[in-house]
């Protein structure tokens, strides 16, 4: 399975086209819609989440609610085209139109893609690069992670997304904790955090990151249950699986870091501390006794919950700007101001969520046959099956 995307964050539409779904599966503009709302809440967004409402047309691929096989193309409107028609638009500008027209940038933003992206193809108007390399662009990688997140609920596998820290503050979640209650609690916090007391705290970093003109990052976690046991592989790097969630979890804008399971702890202990006992009983199968590594052992799912984590960096458009250079005059200069939102951490962890649904979906089309959802779908619980009794 793959996708493309295309659309500027102030162009007329963001546009995706994903290839290689099953026929046969039911799918409603409503699965995606949901996904997008949960994307444009989270406390800390600017005015832009106020003008935008993400609704999803469905432009192929589906007919009566079912995908046909053939591409799947979705397209969200940018609410605010309509004040950025002159200034985006694709017809060539007439003489003198230009300077008043362009809201031309030559100020590059520290921490952003302004600069690198403008000398790496040749635009003199760094507005040619910010309008790409904005975070707007996760709309529509929620919405192919929506389809995504819906062919895996049809076959048993579920999602959950949280904030597990902003700014230095952590949640404490209990142990015990059910996942449904997770997502419960989750799902009512502004800050997508199921400890209220650390979300309380967020929330008061965000407003004071916000009062100064300043900007703070975070860590989301994702975790999916049901995944069938042996997905993915060891025979050879690319076909890890785990690496492909790395690299889906860093490919969002502004994450820097990931890690699975236990992660960077590993680091600090002893193997007898690493490893997941194994264990078989009637009802499950075989299973581990804990879950360190985050249900991958050898680049292949263990068949336990995938627990993935990922860095968000603070948003690099700052109010307070930090000092950069005019690429006109060469002078130094405090970076020009975007409209920005001082934490998309909440928002951040629903992309992560639906980054991770697309590449378990894509390594599942990918192994059991796809072509017909009903017999991808027995597949799958013949998987389960063999693998229990193994
Ligand atoms: C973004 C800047 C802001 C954010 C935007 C990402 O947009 P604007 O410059 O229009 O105010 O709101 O995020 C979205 C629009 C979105 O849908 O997530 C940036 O520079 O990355």
């Amino acid at each position: 399975m793959r996708y493309l995307t295309a659309g500027e964050s102030h162009g007329p539409q963001l546009t995706t086209i994903i290839e290689g779904l099953p026929a046969g599966m039911p799918l409603l503009a409503n699965d995606i819609n949901e996904e997008l709302a949960r994307r444009q809440k989270g406390y800390g967004r600017g005015r832009r989440m106020q003008i935008e409402k993400d609704t999803v047309e469905i432009a192929s691929g589906i007919r009566h609610g079912y995908t046909l096989g053939s591409p799947v193309a979705l397209v969200v409107k940018n609410n605010d085209w309509k004040h950025w028609t002159n200034i985006m638009g694709a017809d060539p500008l007439l003489e003198g139109e230009e300077d008043e027209i362009k809201r031309k940038i030559t100020r590059p933003r520290p921490g952003h893609a302004d600069l690198n992206g403008a000398i790496k193809y040749g635009h003199g108007d760094m507005r040619n690069v910010l309008e790409r390399s904005s975070a707007r662009e996760t709309t529509v990688r929620v919405a192919a992670g929506a389809v995504a997140k819906k062919l895996l609920s049809l076959v048993g596998i579920e999602l959950i997304s949280h904030v597990v820290e902003i700014a230095g503050i952590k949640a404490e979640v209990d142990p015990s904790i059910t996942y449904e209650a997770l997502k419960e609690t989750t799902e009512q916090s502004p800050v997508r955090c199921a400890d209220a007391e650390a979300a309380q705290k967020m929330m008061a970093a965000i407003d004071d990151a916000k009062k100064n003109g300043d900007s703070i990052g975070g860590v989301v976690e994702v975790i999916a249950t049901g995944m069938p046991t042996g997905v993915g592989s060891y025979v050879h790097y690319d076909r890890k699986l785990d690496s492909k969630l790395a690299a889906a979890i860093v490919g969002i804008n502004a994450f820097k870091g990931v890690e699975i399971g236990i992660g960077f702890e590993a680091a600090r202990k002893p193997g007898s501390e690493v490893h997941d006992e194994i264990a078989w009983n009637e009802e499950k199968g075989y299973y581990r006794k804990t879950n360190r590594l985050g249900g991958f052992e050898g680049g292949m799912t263990t068949g336990m919950p995938i627990v993935v984590r990922g860095v968000m960096k603070p948003i690099p458009t700052l109010y307070k700007p930090l000092m950069s250079v005019d690429i006109e005059s060469k002078e130094p200069f405090t970076a020009s101001i975007e409209r920005s939102d001082s934490c998309a951490v909440p928002a951040a962890a629903v992309v992560a969520e639906n980054a991770v649904a697309w590449e378990l979906a894509s390594a599942l089309v990918e192994q059991f046959y796809s072509d017909r959802f009903d017999t991808f779908a027995e597949e799958i619980n013949r998987q389960r099956e063999y693998a229990r009794e193994f």
